[in-house]
């Protein structure tokens, strides 16, 4: 079985004029398409081509297939990226998850202000998310292709700070690229359902 290279969620020029559709180009074709196909010559003949790729990150965490771990790691990281952007998004959360934002944070803005310095503080490259990490909302990074799964937490959005994901549009002002991912992008109906899809099995 081979991974396949999920569509986009949207067209290419959708987040503009936040991310041009020259850096979302290259980040899905080019970047995204690489790891799906590096992936896929990385579990060519070995067990892991049966598995979903949840299940090959956390079979491969830990162990020395390296290569199957970290591009499986960054598929399954930038199909959830996709879908943590919308070209309605920013604004505040509804609903159940705004509680929980609200008990755990205390409101939208000091939330940005946690995932801020979660995502101009990873040194080099990496990730910001926010998780829920038994029962709790957390903002966290990770190094390089690493995905919360490993640690035990569910992701319910990201943002990517590679240098790739941002430097075309913004070169190296990565808070600037933050700051309008907080107002502009983040999709916060996304991260509404992964959570009531987590407390629905909770
Ligand atoms: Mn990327």
């Amino acid at each position: 079985m081979t991974v396949r290279l999920p569509d986009l969620p949207y067209d290419k020029d959708a987040l503009e004029p936040h991310i041009s559709a020259r850096t979302l180009g290259y980040h899905y074709d080019k970047h995204h398409r690489a790891y799906i196909d590096k992936l896929n010559e990385a579990i060519e003949n070995t067990d892991y081509s049966d598995l979903s790729l949840v299940a090959m990150i956390a079979q491969s965490h830990g162990t020395n297939h390296t290569n199957v771990y970290n591009n499986a790691a960054q598929a399954w990281n930038h199909e959830f990226l996709w879908n943590s952007m919308s070209p309605e998004g920013g604004g505040d959360a509804t609903g159940p998850l705004q509680e929980a934002l609200q008990r755990q944070f205390g409101d939208v803005a000091r939330f940005g202000e946690a995932f801020r310095r979660a995502a101009t503080g990873q040194f080099g490259s990496g990730w910001a998310w926010l998780v829920l990490d038994k029962g709790e909302l957390k903002v966290i990074s990770t190094k390089d292709a690493d995905n919360p799964l490993v640690s035990g937490q569910s992701p319910l959005l990201t943002l990517d700070v590679w240098e790739h994901a941002y430097y075309l549009d913004y070169q190296n002002e990565r808070a600037r690229y933050v700051d309008t991912f907080l107002e502009h992008l983040i999709n916060w109906k996304f991260a509404s359902a992964n959570y009531n899809a987590l407390n629905a099995l909770a």
